[in-house]
């Protein structure tokens, strides 16, 4: 049985963001995406647009494109976060320079309104109230009902608007189901 034929109960929803700064990057995302939408465990719920932004922390390195993925998913969240570790080594990232140059980066942001703090996995992602690259395509996917989505709106318009945060709409992916995307 697929993710997407679970009733509701029992899966929880889940925010992915996505980055890649090396290679091709829009192609990466999109294998991302498309082994995301393979795992029998998660469901694809939402995809943002797919935005292009200057580097943060470490800024001698390549623009990214950064993008948010919303999914329901019957795993919990350390499974969930194996399973990113898993996409990434499948797509080849190699782990070097903290916050340097990446393939693909996925990273988990919220799960549900949990709270924890492991030394594998924080939740809410520690940075993500800080970083426009994750609020704005955050913004595209959040429910209305989420309890961050007024800051993070009032921060990610704040974030295009200045135009000082070097973020960019890049492209729009339609898709009807992401193992087959295709581009608008
Ligand atoms: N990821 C980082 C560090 N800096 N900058 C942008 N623009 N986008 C990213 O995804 C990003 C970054 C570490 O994960
Ligand atoms: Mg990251
Ligand atoms: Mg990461």
């Amino acid at each position: 049985m697929d993710a997407s034929s679970l009733p509701n109960t029992g899966r929880a929803a889940a925010y992915i963001a996505l980055g890649s700064n090396i290679g091709d990057r829009q192609r990466q995302l999109l294998e991302a995406i498309a082994e995301l939408e393979v795992s029998p465990e998660i469901a694809i719920e939402g995809i943002s647009g797919i935005y292009e932004t200057d580097p943060v922390g470490y800024t001698e390195q390549p623009a990214f494109l950064n993008m948010v993925l919303a999914v329901r998913t019957t795993l919990q969240p350390r499974s969930l976060l194996h399973r990113l570790f898993e996409i990434e080594n499948l797509l080849g990232r190699v782990r070097d320079i903290r916050f340097g140059p990446r393939t693909i980066d996925l990273d988990l942001l919220l799960y549900d309104n949990v709270i924890m703090d492991s030394e594998e996995l924080t939740l809410p992602h520690p940075r993500m109230m800080e970083r426009s690259f994750v609020l704005v395509p955050l913004q595209d996917v959040l429910e209305d009902a989420h309890p961050l989505r007024e800051q993070v709106k009032a921060a990610s318009e704040r974030a295009l608007s200045d135009g000082k945060e070097g973020i960019a709409l890049w492209k729009t992916i339609n898709w009807r189901s992401a193992s087959e995307p295709f581009e608008s």
